[in-house]
């Protein structure tokens, strides 16, 4: 083999007229007798992975692992640090930042067929397999009968979200994804697999309940299930439209609405289509409630009261099994397309700040032409941060625990690439709007709505420095390098 190869896969160039280059077969090489008879390993450009969220920055490599077994992943990571290619973990596919350096000739390691879910006989436990999403975890828990806190939307993964904090509407009374999570198995960079919990690694439980992308790769994890009546398991959900005219009223409500443990709310700004391209202002209130009873109705009213009568057009809000609960968001899973999305977390929602946006935002979908940004969006979410705040800001390394009141992103969806300079301009300044007024001291972004160019400090907060120190310890190579690395 001429020598030019091997140093161009070590520089990550691609060759066309190479075949195949010495590292990429090493690994091949390597990795193909070990795997398990369920995995596959699937090398050549058609190689990829389904389409993830966003197709802007997307990588594209020549090697996937479809692993089956804890072993199959050890084997990977074993394998591609001795043929000295990069790796990344997949599991929903949905992490939208910018952060990758990944090539051609390095490996996507899937985890999504492992998505084995089992629930314990006390319905108070369920053990959930590295690749599982969110509709997968919300279905099995439905049929026993019990709840589990997972992210708001069906095609989320679950370690995904994890690894980063994991807000959900479910989160009022127990907490953040990371504040369920009970134990989890690690395949470490080195290959070694170890569990992960308050009496294993104690170090790793920390810093992986915020920071768990530079760490290790979860095969499986145990989360705590809250066992309920089929009839009470559900939630009042559903959409009130407002007049635009309303805005500073309802941003001024919300912005004042103290959540109780049931609460979370919602709103955004979404484009109803051709001739006018007006965008419409949709709020989305969400209480726990005790079942499809009239009291219960009134209750989660009474709670939303403030905002109810400033008197919406339209209100859809009616008791949903909790199996049907995240429905209304299926369109915001579709996979593919460019998706520019600039995240900020706020302390304050100000008014006038978002009069600003909705201007702005009508604007780009009338200078962009309206269809070619169609499903464009900005999302404003609140959660109750009540249990989550009691577990104290030093539980675990995720650094906004009781800061980021709200959490917003603004989407910029098309899929002609000739509008990145304008899907960026736009989505970035909404970005600078929320930060100029987020009465936050930092400007600090829950690590899964980040764009992808913040600084360590806005992702990690004071964190960074502890979170260098474990990293040299467990990951001194840097082989979890993709997002958000600690390490350049
Ligand atoms: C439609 C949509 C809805 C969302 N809703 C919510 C929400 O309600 N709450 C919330 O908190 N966030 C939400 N998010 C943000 C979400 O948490 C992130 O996009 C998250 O990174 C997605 O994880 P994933 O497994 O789907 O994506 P992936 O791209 O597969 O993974 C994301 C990151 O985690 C790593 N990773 C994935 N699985 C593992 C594993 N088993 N072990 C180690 N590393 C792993 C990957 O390497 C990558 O760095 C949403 C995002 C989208 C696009
Ligand atoms: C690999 O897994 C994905 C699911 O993530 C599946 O769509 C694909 O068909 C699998 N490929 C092979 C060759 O098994
Ligand atoms: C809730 O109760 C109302 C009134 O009894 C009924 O019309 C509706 O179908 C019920 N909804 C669900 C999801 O069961
Ligand atoms: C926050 O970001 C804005 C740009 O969006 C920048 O002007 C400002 O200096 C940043 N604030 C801090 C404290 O770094
Ligand atoms: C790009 C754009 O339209 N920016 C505008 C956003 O709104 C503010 C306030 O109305 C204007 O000053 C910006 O020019």
């Amino acid at each position: 083999m001429p020598p030019m190869y091997s140093l161009s896969c070590f520089l990550g160039i691609f060759l066309a007229t190479a075949t195949h280059c010495v590292t990429a077969s090493s690994f091949e090489a390597c990795l193909r007798p070990q795997l398990s008879p369920a995995a596959t390993l699937i090398t050549g450009q058609s190689s990829n992975v389904a389409p993830r969220w966003t197709e802007y920055k997307e990588f594209s490599t020549n090697n996937v692992v479809n692993a089956s077994t804890e072993a199959d992943v050890q084997a990977a990571v074993r394998c591609a640090n001795k043929a000295g290619v990069k790796f990344f973990a997949q599991s929903g596919g949905n992490a939208w930042a910018t952060t990758w350096s990944l090539g051609e000739n390095d490996v996507v390691i899937n985890l999504r067929n492992m998505n084995q879910i089992n629930i314990n006989a006390a319905r108070t436990s369920i053990e959930v397999g590295g690749g599982a999403i969110v509709s997968e975890v919300i279905d099995a828990a439905y049929k026993k009968n019990t709840q589990v806190v997972t992210p708001n939307c069906n095609c989320v993964g679950i370690m995904g979200a994890m690894l980063g904090a994991g807000y959900s509407r479910f989160m009022g009374d127990s907490g953040f994804v990371i504040d369920n999570v009970l134990s989890f198995r690690v395949v470490l960079a080195s290959g070694e697999s170890v569990t992960v919990s308050p009496s294993s690694h104690p170090d790793l439980w920390w810093a992986m309940r915020g920071a768990g992308g530079n760490f290790g790769i979860v095969v499986s994890a145990t989360f705590k299930a809250y066992p309920t009546l089929e009839a009470q398991n559900g939630a009042w959900v559903g959409n009130l439209v407002f007049s635009d005219e309303k805005i500073e009223q309802v941003v001024s409500a919300v912005n004042n609405l103290k959540l109780t443990s049931k609460m979370a709310i919602f709103f955004y700004f979404a484009n109803i289509g051709a001739p006018n391209y007006t965008p419409i202002f949709m709020v989305t209130p969400f209480y726990l409630s005790g079942g499809n009873t009239t009291a219960a109705m009134a209750e989660a009213r009474r709670a939303f009261a403030s905002v109810l009568n400033l008197g919406p057009l339209e209100d859809t809000t009616t008791w949903t099994p909790y199996n049907e609960v995240n429905a209304g968001s299926d369109t915001f899973c579709v996979s593919g397309s460019r998706k520019v999305s600039y995240g900020a977390g706020l302390a304050q929602l100000d008014p006038a700040t978002w009069r600003t946006i909705y201007t702005n935002y009508s604007n780009f979908l009338i200078d962009n032409g309206g269809d070619n940004v169609a499903n464009s969006l900005v999302l404003m979410e609140a959660y109750s941060l009540q249990a989550a705040e009691e577990n104290g800001d030093f539980s675990s390394a995720y650094a906004w625990r009781s800061t980021n009141r709200f959490n917003t992103v603004a989407i910029a969806w098309y899929t002609d690439d000739s509008l990145d300079e304008a899907a960026n301009a736009w989505a970035g300044e909404v970005r600078d709007n929320w930060r100029a007024t987020s009465g936050l001291r930092s400007n600090s972004t829950y690590i899964n709505f980040a764009f992808g160019d913040e600084t360590l400090e806005d992702i990690y907060g004071s964190n960074v420095p502890l979170l260098r120190g474990l990293k040299t310890l467990y990951d001194p190579k840097n082989k979890f390098g993709q997002f958000f690395p600690l390490y350049e």
